[in-house]
C-alpha cells in the first residue's frame, strides 16, 4: 500500500458509514460501487506504483449530482478523490487511504459545438480520443494529443494541464481551454463555461483548476476553442549521431518548416530498443543513437511537400542526418508515430519504472540522461530519455527489476538539484500529484507555495478534496 511505502499517516476524515452508502444509492442508484474487485482497478495507479483502499466508487451524470455529493462530503468530513480514465503518471487519480473516489466516467457528453469559431462544449468526461473522433467528422481536430488519449477524460487533461504530442503548434490548455465549470468542495457550482476568445473581466479564475489536480473541486464541464483538421500531414523520421545533432535538426526543421512545423519529439536508441523487444515494433531505419520525429500539418499537399523536402536536403547535405524515411499515408504515419507513442507503454512492461518528466533549457536535456546513466551504474535495467524536443521537455525513465529504496536514494534528489540547478522544472506536464508533492520546492518559491496554501484553504477550507496530492501542508 501507499502510505506503507511513502509513511504518509491517514488525516482525521470520517470513515465511510452504511448510513453515507445509503445516502449515496438514494441520490444515485445503481451507480455506487462497493463491491471490491470491481474497486480494485480504481485503486491502483495506471503505472502500478501506488495503490489505496478505497471502499466506494460514485458515478454522477450531472453537475446537480455532482454538487450534492462534495455537498455531503464536505458535511461528513469525508475525503474525496476526483478520477477520470485514471492515467495520470505521479499517483494523483487513486486514493492514498480511504477516500472516496468520483468518477466522471458517465459525464461524456458533447454540450454543443460551433463550427464557425470552433468553440466545444463538453461534459469532463468525454474521453479525448472520441472528442477528436467527433471533431474530425466536422472538420477540426483536439487541440491536445497524447498516447493517452484512449482512456484520459478531458477533465482530467484540465486537471492536469496535460502537454503533449501537438503542443508544440497550438500551444498549453491554457491558452485554448475558454471557459470551464467546476463544483466546488461545499457543493457549489462555479460557472465559468463561456465560449468567449476574449474576456479580460477580472482574474481568470479557470487557470487556477486547470493544473489544479483535483485539490479545488471537480471540473465537471469544460469549454475548448478546436483547431481546423489540417488537410494533409507528414512524417519524417530521421536517425542521427549525437544529441548536438538532435539539436541542429531541431534548429533546421523551425528554419526550414515554419508555420507547418507541427511536432518535433525525439528518442534515443534505448528507448527504440524497448519499443521493439516488448511491443514489437519494428525501427524503419538502420539503428541510430537518436531518432528525431518531426510532423509537419497544412492545408496544401504541394507545398508541405516541397518544404519537407527542401529541410530534408539540406539536413542530408549537412550530415545531421545518417538515415531517414517519410510518411504521408494515414498508417505509416500512424506506424511512425508509434515509435514514440509507446514508449510508456514499452516501460511499463520492462519492470517497475522511476518516471521523471523534466523541462529545461533544450541543450541541457541530454546531459542529464547521460550523468543518470553513469551515476546508476548496472544498478539500473534501463535508463531511456526521450521527450517534446520542441517544448524543451525530458522525459527520463530508468527502469529495475523491482522497486529500490537504494535506487530512490541514487536517484533523489540527484534529478531534482540537478534540475532546480539549471532553472528547470521538476514536473513539466504530469503534475505533483502524490508522488512529487513535496519536491515543489525545487521549483517553485517558499512564498509561491504559501499563496497556493493560502487559496487551497480559501476554497477547501476542511481539506477534504484530494488530501495528500500536490500542495504540501508544510512550509518546506
Ligand atoms: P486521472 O489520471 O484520472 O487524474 C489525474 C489527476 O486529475 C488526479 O489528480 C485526479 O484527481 C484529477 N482529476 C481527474 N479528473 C478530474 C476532474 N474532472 N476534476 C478535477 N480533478 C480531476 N501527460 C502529458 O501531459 N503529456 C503526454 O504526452 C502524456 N502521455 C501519456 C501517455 C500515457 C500512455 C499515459 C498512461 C499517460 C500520459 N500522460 C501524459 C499523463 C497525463 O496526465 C494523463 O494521461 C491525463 O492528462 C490524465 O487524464 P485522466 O482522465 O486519466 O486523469
Ligand atoms: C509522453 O510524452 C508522456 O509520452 C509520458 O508524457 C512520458 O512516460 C513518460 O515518461
Ligand atoms: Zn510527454
Amino acid at each position: 500500500l501507499t502510505a506503507e511505502r511513502y509513511s504518509v499517516s491517514r488525516l482525521p476524515f470520517s470513515e465511510v458509514s452504511a448510513e453515507d452508502i445509503g445516502h449515496f444509492q438514494k441520490l444515485i442508484p445503481g451507480r455506487v460501487i462497493t463491491d471490491e474487485s470491481d474497486l480494485r482497478s480504481h485503486n491502483i495507479d495506471w503505472l502500478k506504483t501506488v495503490r489505496g483502499r478505497s471502499k466506494v466508487l460514485l458515478k454522477p451524470k450531472n453537475t446537480e449530482e455532482m454538487s450534492q455529493i462534495l455537498k455531503y462530503c464536505n458535511r461528513r468530513y469525508l475525503a474525496v478523490t476526483p478520477q477520470g480514465g485514471n492515467t495520470g503518471l505521479v499517483g494523483g487519480s487513486v486514493p492514498v487511504f480511504d477516500e472516496i473516489l468520483v468518477s466522471t466516467a458517465l459525464m461524456d457528453k458533447v454540450i454543443s459545438f460551433d463550427n464557425v469559431s470552433g468553440a466545444l462544449v463538453c461534459q469532463a468526461g468525454c474521453i479525448l480520443e472520441s472528442l477528436n473522433q467527433y471533431l474530425g467528422e466536422q472538420g477540426y481536430i483536439m487541440p491536445l494529443d497524447l498516447g493517452a488519449k484512449g482512456s484520459c477524460h478531458i477533465g482530467g487533461n484540465l486537471a492536469t494541464n496535460a502537454g503533449g504530442l501537438r503542443l508544440l503548434r497550438y500551444g498549453s490548455l491554457r491558452g485554448t481551454v475558454l471557459g470551464l465549470e467546476a463544483v466546488l468542495p461545499d457543493g457549489s457550482v462555479l460557472n465559468c463555461l463561456n465560449s468567449l476568445r476574449k474576456d479580460n473581466t477580472g482574474y481568470d479564475l479557470k487557470q487556477l483548476f486547470i493544473g489544479s489536480e483535483g485539490t479545488l473541486g471537480i471540473i465537471t464541464a469544460i469549454s475548448i476553442l478546436c483547431p481546423r483538421k489540417p488537410s494533409t500531414v507528414n512524417v519524417a523520421f530521421l536517425g542521427c549521431e549525437n544529441f548536438s545533432r538532435v539539436l541542429q535538426i531541431f534548429t533546421m526543421c523551425r528554419d526550414e518548416l515554419g508555420e507547418i512545423l507541427s511536432a518535433c519529439e525525439f528518442l534515443d536508441s534505448e528507448c527504440m530498443k524497448l519499443v521493439e523487444t516488448h511491443l514489437n515494433l519494428t525501427n524503419p531505419l538502420p539503428e541510430n543513437a537518436f531518432y528525431v520525429l518531426v510532423e509537419t500539418s497544412g492545408s496544401c499537399a504541394k507545398h508541405d511537400e516541397e518544404k519537407l523536402n527542401a529541410f530534408l536536403e539540406k539536413a542530408l547535405d549537412s550530415e545531421c542526418v545518417t538515415s531517414g524515411t517519410v510518411a504521408t499515408d494515414h498508417s505509416k504515419i500512424a506506424s511512425l508515430w508509434a515509435l514514440r507513442e509507446r514508449i510508456t507503454e514499452a516501460l511499463a512492461h520492462d519492470g517497475y519504472v522511476y518516471k521523471y518528466d523534466l523541462s529545461m533549457p533544450v541543450e541541457k536535456l541530454y546531459t542529464l540522461v547521460e550523468e543518470t546513466k553513469a551515476r546508476l551504474g548496472s544498478s539500473a535495467q534501463s535508463v531511456v530519455g526521450y521527450g517534446h524536443l520542441g517544448d524543451g521537455n525530458l522525459h527520463l525513465n530508468i527502469t529495475a527489476k523491482a522497486h529500490s529504496d537504494t535506487l530512490l536514494a541514487a536517484l533523489e534528489p540527484f534529478v531534482y538539484e540537478w534540475t532546480s540547478h539549471h532553472n528547470g522544472s521538476i514536473s513539466a506536464e504530469h503534475g505533483l500529484g502524490f508522488k512529487k508533492r513535496d519536491h515543489i520546492f525545487y521549483s517553485k518559491s517558499r512564498e509561491a507555495v504559501q499563496i497556493m496554501q493560502k487559496i487551497k484553504h480559501m476554497l477547501d477550507p476542511k481539506g477534504i478534496m484530494n488530501p495528500y496530492k500536490t500542495i504540501p501542508t508544510t512550509d518546506r
